[in-house]
């Protein structure tokens, strides 16, 4: 087949190149591999809750032991360095740090991150911070969760303990992944801890996030204004599924109404009307609010994994002759290329990272105990291609972080659904590098996907 002309035409072969600083990586989060749920002083969270609520979890699976890193992080770091990781995207658990959420800080939860990003340093391995991955503190929820604004302070000050303890080794700093899973799967469709299904408030705490974005972005920059600091949202491509006006007004109107709910706020300064009409009026907002969720910000972090498709009467619930991921969202590399294009024209973008991208499959142990999950494997390079074009294109795209390092707690799924580039096996806590890891670790080393 002729190559892509975008591509450097080697011989029979394609060769995208990467620019030399870029930031490979790969993601996790604290809930869904530390485990030591209540160990060493750490407080409850809102996921330990809702996973030891009867009904909740697939297979009543919870994050008690995950993959067991809080006590494995130095045979993970082992896995990183073999992987050639250029950086690591992390999460704290803030009930770790504040058992209570606010007050009296638990220093054997600080040592343990304390370690863990010395440990990365000396690997060579960037450390990239997320402060809040959805680990909410249980007792904060008790007073009001997202939807009480002390809340938001107290996430601010929490930020800053974070940013002193450790702004010396980490320069990238983001404030919360996926305001918008929280608000719509943990507070409107309940799905998600902590569980409601409020439309209201779930469209108040959809604000209240960008808010304590806002004020964490400060906290963060009062302890040191050198930090980079940004926000991590997923967004899902509106696309249109042929050209005709109705297609093609359908899928704007998608766009605008849902995927405008952060990316307006944070990058505009206010609301786009079709969201206001969408969810029914305006959250309440106080006054400073929106100068707060967007002040400038240094990076923004996108997550991407599918999109939605739109034809004339409206959503494709089923894409004819498309490609379908374990957890059943479509697989359609060219929508990120398109996403971040869209993002580049509608927004004045600070840098961007792909802060999470990745696929999850029913993986299938060979005899030998390889892993040959070649469906990933291309997933994931359609989509570094993607996003190589996008950079083509004018998108200032700087890193990119595969979800995931290891398979792990996939939420209200639970351990059905491995994203891994990394196998656990979670009788054994052993790791085995799948066939998509090995290949990572390839395009790491010749900053490079050849095909
Ligand atoms: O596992 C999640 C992650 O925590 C947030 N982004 C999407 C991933 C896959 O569902």
């Amino acid at each position: 087949m002729a190559p892509n002309v975008q591509g450097l035409d080697i011989g029979t072969m394609t060769k995208y190149t990467f620019p030399h600083n870029f930031l490979w990586g790969a993601a996790t989060a604290s809930y869904q591999i530390e485990g030591a749920w209540n160990e060493d002083g750490k407080g409850e969270s809102v996921w330990d809750r809702f996973s030891h609520t009867p009904g909740k979890i697939a297979n009543a699976d919870t994050g008690d032991v995950a993959c067991d890193h809080y006590h494995r992080w130095r045979e993970d770091i082992a896995l990183m360095r073999q992987l050639g990781l250029k950086a690591y995207r992390f999460s704290v658990s803030w009930p770790r740090i504040l058992p209570a959420g606010v007050g009296r800080v638990n220093e054997a939860g600080l040592d343990f991150y304390d370690r863990l990003v010395d440990a990365l340093c000396a690997a060579n391995i960037e450390p990239f911070i997320t402060l809040h991955h959805w680990d909410f503190p249980q007792i904060l929820y008790e007073q009001g969760g997202w939807t009480n604004r002390d809340n938001l302070h107290h996430f601010a000050d929490y930020a800053a303990i974070v940013t002193k303890r450790l702004g010396d080794r980490i320069s990238r700093w983001a404030t919360i992944n996926e305001p918008g899973v929280i608000a719509w799967d943990g507070y409107i469709g309940g799905e998600h801890a902590p569980g409601e299904q409020d439309p209201l408030k779930g469209r108040q705490v959809a604000h209240n996030l960008m808010v304590a974005h806002g004020l964490a972005a400060q906290a963060i920059r009062g302890v040191d204004s050198n930090l980079q600091v940004g926000i991590v949202l997923n967004q899902w491509m509106a696309d249109a599924a042929d050209d005709q006006p109705q297609s093609i007004k359908n899928a704007g109107q998608a766009w605008d109404s849902s995927e405008t709910t952060f990316l307006h706020p944070i990058l505009k300064g206010y609301y786009h009307p079709a969201q206001v009409e969408w969810t029914g009026g305006l959250p309440e907002i106080q006054p400073g609010d929106m100068a707060l969720i967007s002040q400038k910000m240094d990076f923004l972090g996108i997550n991407f994994y599918s999109r939605n498709l739109y034809n004339a009467k409206g959503h494709v619930d089923e894409v004819p002759g498309a490609e379908y991921t374990a957890i059943g969202w479509e697989v359609c590399a060219p929508a990120l290329r398109r996403l971040l294009n869209k993002l580049n024209r509608d927004y004045s973008l600070p840098p961007v990272y792909i802060t999470e991208n990745g696929a999850a499959f029913q993986d299938v142990v060979a005899a030998d105990g390889s892993i040959h999950d070649s469906r990933r494997l291309d997933y994931l390079r359609q989509h570094f291609i993607q996003t190589r074009l996008a950079m083509q294109d004018g998108v200032d795209v700087r890193g990119y972080f595969v979800w995931s390092l290891l398979d792990n707690f996939e939420w209200a799924e639970g351990y059905n659904k491995r994203f891994g580039i990394i196998r656990v096996d979670f009788d054994t806590q052993q790791r085995i590098f799948k066939d998509s890891g090995a290949w990572v670790a390839g395009v790491i080393r010749d900053n490079a996907v050849t095909i």
